[in-house]
């Protein structure tokens, strides 16, 4: 028998938003402590690294005016800090992905550290997650674990609630899978404090918005699916550790491939 860390009757609330909503902000899942000890750490690393590419998608420029903004990225952190491995893992986050996806197996598909520079962080257009990774049964998700706080101003994740429903949409490729004609009006603020994790799914519209503060917004976005759920192209398949089971068990014996 497993311990749940929340209580049932919490995730099933939960899992129930997620439905209805295709998005749930849990707060608090960790501390003020462990947000700030994962920030430093995110900061270090990628300072470590001293990357140079800049993931900014060329349709971003739209929604930034013009202006020149930039983003620092590492894919893949958990194969480079073993500290990332366990919040994989922890039961705080396994919990309510397997609560809103609605089995006890949940599979790891693919993380990405995101650091939004003050005063000209990257936005992100309005988009589907699908495009990337289009599954058979849309049983995939993502969660962001937010580092820092991260209010309007900071470019926090903003959300259509509900625009999972009419399922997969027509994205235009170009500069980025992303829909160009969404109304902004639709797209809500989720803003959030360091702890909080958003979990949506990956047919909810999303974007965010430019950076304009004086500090740096850091997050963690961890990509999940239901392992029963086969991809449908294999144009994702290449992260490292994709197809690693995060809490119950793979029962198709695909061991992580399609
Ligand atoms: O972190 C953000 O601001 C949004 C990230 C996002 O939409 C994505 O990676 O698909």
């Amino acid at each position: 028998m497993t311990t749940l860390s929340t209580p049932r009757t919490d995730l099933d609330a939960l899992a129930d938003t997620y439905d209805e909503q295709g998005y749930v902000l849990v707060k608090g899942l960790l501390t003020p402590e462990e947000a700030a000890e994962y920030r430093a750490r995110s900061h270090e690393l990628i300072a470590s690294l001293d990357r140079k590419d800049d993931p900014t998608w060329e349709a971003a420029a739209s929604v930034a005016m013009g202006q020149k903004t930039s983003l620092q990225h590492l894919h893949d952190a958990q194969f480079y800090d073993a500290a990332y491995t366990r919040l994989l893992t922890d039961p705080r986050f396994t919990d309510v992905a397997a609560a809103v996806l609605r089995t006890p197996d949940v599979q790891l598909h693919h993380t990405k550290m995101f650091i939004k520079p003050p005063e000209n962080g990257s936005p992100f257009p309005a988009h589907q997650d699908h495009p990337f990774f289009p599954h058979t049964h849309h049983r995939v998700a993502a969660a962001i674990f937010h580092f820092d706080d991260a209010p309007e101003v900071k470019g926090c994740v903003r959300i259509a609630p509900g625009s999972h429903r009419e399922g997969p949409r027509e994205h235009s490729e170009e500069g980025g899978f992303h829909l160009p004609d969404f109304p902004m009006d639709q797209l809500e603020p989720m803003e959030a404090e360091a702890g909080d994790v958003l979990f949506f799914t990956y047919l909810t519209v999303h974007s965010s918005g430019v950076n304009v503060s004086d500090e740096a917004r850091t997050t963690w976005l961890v990509q999940f699916r239901d392992p029963a759920d086969p991809p449908l192209t294999t144009q994702h398949d290449h992260s490292l550790g994709q197809g690693l089971m995060l809490a119950g068990s793979d029962p198709t014996g695909r061991a992580g491939t399609a």
